[in-house]
């Protein structure tokens, strides 16, 4: 731990003798995800070059797709660091672009991690194109190729998940993967390995929550929570060691799922399971390879879930960040931490994305919590299940990880698309723990020495004794920046990922002078501001194009039916007369109210209200579909208005015109005729869980198009 700290040192005063000159630092590639997808590898479309070019306002030289659908461009000349940032900003505030990242040339804060030999038994393995394998072919041709006989274990999504017949090492495994990448059946394989929980347990000490309001190293809480104290339409995802019964977390957890599928690790008799309950993962010497010695149980679940969750302005224990989110919590960490393969199917799973085996969930995930990591670069199936939660809407906070190490030498923190969190001490300086480096987006209090940080846990004796308790650790950290990342949704449904990290590096704290982090590109962009990031972000509805209103959304949980409406004195009815019986979800969309600002081929919607036992109210823009209404349903259907508001159609595959943005709508198949209607993909997953019924043109159904 010296060496590394000494190492560290050493390599932060290089950096002060480069940094006075600026721009030492030049980035002259990049790398980024287009959503949807469109490219062939090795191929880009001439209008997605000219797209990307237009928003990065620099020419662009494809140079390659990635095995993981990344596509890669050199600029035509290296530009500075902040000028790629902006550059950068500009792609992922864009809907079309997933993520966006800097190349880097070289590493210079590599340094190796040492420790015990890690041993695992599998890969996971995409093969390209997808086919149905044909393993009886397969198999032998890859036992030749690793000199190991394979079995296959499952299937995760489009990855397959092969068994050795015994434990090998890490490093091993790695070999392997790379021996399977040269057959041209492969689309990538990787090794399956070891993840563990990155708190750094400590004792009791100061009893109180720095982290919350320190002004220095504290996020702003109450400052923030005048702005918002977030939303219960809004979930969660904790994807850790699973949930405990805590009176401070009463009432905010859903019902999760167990994805643990080694009973030993898992700790609770069986494999997979829809209890997510935390039964401890306590170890004892040895258990977890040779010379790693025993632990206590951690509980760690439900630390994490405390700072962000906790109840607030209850009267009891501490405060959590959000008051009002709900918790997802997914077991993916039992005894000896967890594997890739586990934790790839509990990010899928979390964000709506269906499971073999598994029951769809009904309550995917805005935002995913994983402050849990380990020593690898990032598997190529991770950055394959990243690129599709993030495709779901989701956010994904990951924990830097506590080996003091460049964070691009762990994963998930190295992986594409995440917002990577180290962790910062009460004087608002990197704590000597966290990993470093340009893979860092931002720093939160993870806390250090006499300033840990309190939340809610249980004691090591067993599940069932609620405490609290401090500790420290980028899996400290994570959860801070996950909390506000949930809080900006709650203000504004429509944010993206892309557009949540910039609000969240734009609005940091700079790092004091002289501190370590405040030297170089160390510890991210800044110190979380969760004030800040919230005044940055604008309430859902608050930047209207020309002409239009936004659309809200509201839910009646009595009929479990939804609502929406353009009309600002209906909405204020609703919000002010009726908010016991309707809530706002969060979600909205615009569209044009003023025909005379509408695109010419705009087309009204119609709104029809039928009551009794129906009492719902139903919208269609196909003028044939309303008239149909009109002529054979009068009686049931009132027409309430020809022109609720006016929206653009899509063309026949469903595609909408650019500038706009698609609807979805969804009809709950009931005698009650409700229906749905969203722009948000993770709410569309959401309503094709509970088996609502798409309806809409094209093969993702899309009802109509609106205004972005
Ligand atoms: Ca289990
Ligand atoms: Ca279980
Ligand atoms: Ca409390």
């Amino acid at each position: 731990m010296l060496q590394r700290l000494l190492s560290l040192l050493g390599l932060s005063l290089a950096l002060a003798v480069l940094a006075p000159a600026a721009g030492a630092q030049t980035v002259s590639q990049i790398r980024l995800m287009l959503h949807p997808y469109v490219a062939a590898p090795g191929e880009l479309p001439a209008d997605a070059l000219a797209m990307l070019q237009s928003l990065a306002g620099v020419p662009l030289t494809f140079s390659g797709t990635t095995r993981t659908g990344g596509l890669e461009f050199t600029l035509a000349q290296p530009i500075s660091a902040a000028d790629a940032n902006a550059l950068l900003r500009r792609l992922r505030d864009d809907r079309g672009v997933l993520w966006a990242e800097t190349i880097r040339q070289n590493v210079l804060l590599r340094s190796a991690t040492t420790g015990p030999t890690v041993l695992g038994n599998k890969l996971m393995v995409r093969l390209a194109g997808d086919p149905a394998p044909d393993w009886t072919t397969i198999l032998p041709r890859w036992a030749d190729l690793t000199g190991v006989p394979l079995t296959v274990e499952r299937q995760i999504g489009n990855v397959w998940v092969l068994s050795l017949p015994g434990v090998t090492s890490e490093s091993n495994l790695a070999l392997m993967a790379e021996q399977l990448q040269t057959d041209s059946a492969v689309q990538y394989a990787d090794a399956a390995t070891r993840v563990h929980a990155l708190l750094v347990p400590n004792d009791p000490d100061y009893p109180q929550q720095w982290a919350l309001s320190d002004p220095f190293g504290g996020v702003n809480a109450s400052a923030a929570w005048d702005l918002q104290t977030g939303s219960s339409m809004v979930t969660v995802a904790v994807l850790d060691t699973g949930s405990t019964q805590h009176p401070d977390l009463a009432g905010r957890q859903l019902p999760g799922y167990d994805f643990v599928s080694d009973p030993a690790m898992a700790n609770d008799g069986n494999g997979r399971d829809p209890d997510p309950s935390d039964p401890g993962d306590g170890t004892s010497n040895n258990e977890c390879g040779d010379g790693i010695p025993g632990e206590p149980s951690t509980f760690h679940g439900t630390f994490v879930s405390g700072i962000i969750a906790a109840n607030s302005n209850n009267g009891i224990g501490v405060s959590g960040l959000d008051w009002n989110a709900k918790l997802l919590p997914v077991r993916v960490l039992g005894r000896c931490g967890g594997t890739f393969d586990d934790i790839l199917d509990g990010l899928l799973w979390a964000t709506g994305v269906p499971v073999a085996g598994v029951p769809p969930n009904p309550n995917p995930a805005r935002v995913v919590n994983m402050s849990l990591g380990g020593p690898t670069q990032c598997p190529q199936s991770m950055q394959d299940a990243i690129n599709t939660a993030l495709a779901q809407g989701a956010v994904i906070v990951v924990a830097a990880g506590n080996d003091s190490v460049d964070a691009d030498s762990f994963a998930p923190a190295s992986c594409s698309g995440v917002i990577t969190v180290g962790a910062g001490t009460r004087q608002g300086d990197r704590a000597s723990y966290s990993n470093f480096g340009t893979r860092v987006d931002l720093s939160a209090p993870g806390g250090e020495g006499g300033d840990l940080i309190l939340s809610t846990g249980n004691a090591s004796s067993g599940p069932g004794n609620p405490i609290y308790e401090f500790a420290a650790g980028t899996s400290a950290a994570a959860p801070h920046v996950t909390a506000a990342a949930s809080l900006m949704i709650a203000r504004n449904a429509n944010l993206t990922s892309g557009r949540i990290q910039d609000i969240l590096t734009g609005t940091t704290r700079s790092f004091a002078a002289g501190t370590g982090c405040g030297i170089g590109p160390l510890c991210g962009s800044g110190l979380l501001d969760i004030s800040l990031a919230l005044q940055s972000t604008l309430p859902g509805g608050g930047a209207a194009p020309p002409g239009t209103m936004p659309v809200i959304e509201y839910y009646r949980p009595d009929l479990d039916h939804y609502f929406i409406s353009a009309d600002p004195n209906e909405i204020n009815f609703v919000d002010v007369s009726l908010h016991s019986i309707y809530q706002r979800t969060g979600e909205l969309f615009f569209a044009w109210t003023d025909p005379v600002q509408a695109p010419l081929t705009a087309q009204p919607v119609c709104r029809f209200f039928a009551g009794g036992l129906i009492n719902s109210h139903y919208f269609t823009a196909d003028k044939n579909e309303c008239a149909f209404i009109l002529n054979n349903y009068a009686a049931t259907w009132k027409i309430e208005s020809f022109a609720a508001f006016y929206v653009l159609l899509p063309d026949v595959n469903g595609t909408c015109a650019a500038g706009t943005l698609p609807v979805y709508k969804f009809f709950d198949n009931r005698q009650d005729a409700n229906q749905r209607h969203t722009i948000d993909l993770s709410v569309r997953r959401a309503m094709i869980n509970r088996a609502w019924v798409p309806q809409g043109v094209g093969p993702n159904h899309v009802a109509f198009c609106t205004p972005i």
